[in-house]
């Protein structure tokens, strides 16, 4: 059986080491970090997220608070509101939680928050800056996954990867580092060699890719895509996906991408669903909105 790579165990050790961190540089007279995150309707799954993600932040010494919105609001509005939130120096991190009504242009939101409190990594210049191996804000579900293979010494180098998805905002930071050469400017550097698969990928091509690969990370919404005969004994397999669906029982419940009954008997090491990336994904936001904070307090004393 696959060894179970626990994201909720490493997701609190993370943010024990956080909550050290923040209170020794608060020491020095700096005041707490600060977050803000926006809520722009009503999304059960959202309010979760960020629900969790204030939770964290209070424990690590983070202040944090969620600022919600109507649906009905203009993107002129929100991005009115966010630029507040630019110029407001109680501020360090910013984030607007995805997905936005369908009226709202979610590119140009992301574009609205200043790229220094952009603890999300969605601004161009946050994503160009990763893409050229600059030291960048980097989205955190990808800083999760990383963390991830880094503590459970998950070996890169030299390795075969297939990343499922292709997103902005998830499959292409993902790729973006496994890719990367270590020896680079922003050390986040894996060097394996990545292949990206997508919706049009072929049934048989993505079972191929998937097959030779030594490590596997799958970012799509679609529950049982990864199966058993499509991995190798003994890689590792990251799940990302979450979807919520209802069981015999008519109760709700999360799921990846990944059918986890098989595959666990079959990979090196899985991930689960909850209780995988999820978590990591919160503690990484966490250590964004930490060094977004050390930054801006640097360039003020400039
Ligand atoms: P998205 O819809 O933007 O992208 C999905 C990607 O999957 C696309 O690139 C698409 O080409 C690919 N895809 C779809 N069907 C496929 C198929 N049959 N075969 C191969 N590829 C296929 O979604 P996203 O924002 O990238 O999120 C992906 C999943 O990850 C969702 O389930 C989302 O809920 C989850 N997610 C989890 C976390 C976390 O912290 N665990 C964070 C963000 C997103
Ligand atoms: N702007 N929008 C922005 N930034 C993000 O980083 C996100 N994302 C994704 C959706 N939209 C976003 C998140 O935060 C998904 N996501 C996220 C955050 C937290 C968790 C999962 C995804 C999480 O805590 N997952 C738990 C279970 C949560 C539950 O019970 O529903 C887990 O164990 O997987």
């Amino acid at each position: 059986m696959a060894r179970v790579l626990d994201g909720k165990a490493l997701a609190t050790e993370v943010k024990n080491e956080l909550k050290g961190r923040i209170a020794q540089w608060m020491s020095n007279g700096y005041r707490a970090p600060s977050l803000r995150c926006i809520l722009v309707g009503e999304n059960p799954a959202s309010e979760t997220y960020v629900k969790n993600k204030i939770t964290s932040a209070l424990e690590v010494g983070i202040s944090a608070e969620t600022i919600k919105y109507n649906a009905s609001m203009s993107e002129d509005e929100l991005i009115t509101a966010i630029k507040a939130l630019n110029d407001d120096n109680d501020v360090d991190g910013i984030l607007v939680q995805l997905p936005l009504p369908d009226m709202i242009d979610e590119r140009r939101v992301c574009n609205a928050v200043a790229p220094e409190k952009d603890v999300d990594g969605f601004h161009i210049i946050n994503v160009g800056q990763l893409c050229l191996d600059m030291p960048a804000l980097v989205p955190a579900t990808a800083l999760g996954v990383v963390e991830m293979l880094k503590r459970f010494k998950i070996e890169t180098f030299g390795k075969s990867a297939v990343v499922v998805g292709r997103s902005k905002n998830v499959g292409l930071p993902i790729a973006m580092m496994l890719h990367s050469d270590k020896d680079h400017d922003n050390g986040l550097g894996m060097d394996a060699t990545v292949t990206i698969c997508h919706r049009y990928t072929p049934t048989d091509e993505l079972e191929f890719y998937c097959r030779h690969a030594d490590i596997i990370i799958t970012a799509t919404g679609v529950p049982k895509l990864i199966k058993s005969h499509m991995v190798k004994p003994g890689a590792t397999v990251i799940d990302v996906g979450i979807t919520r669906i209802t069981d015999e029982n008519g109760k709700t419940k999360l799921v990846g991408d990944v059918d986890y009954e098989e595959v666990s008997k079959i990979a090196g090491a899985i991930t689960p669903v909850p209780g995988g990336v999820g978590p990591m994904t919160v503690a990484m936001l966490m250590h964004n909105t930490f060094l977004a904070a050390q930054h801006l307090r640097k360039n003020e004393l400039q």
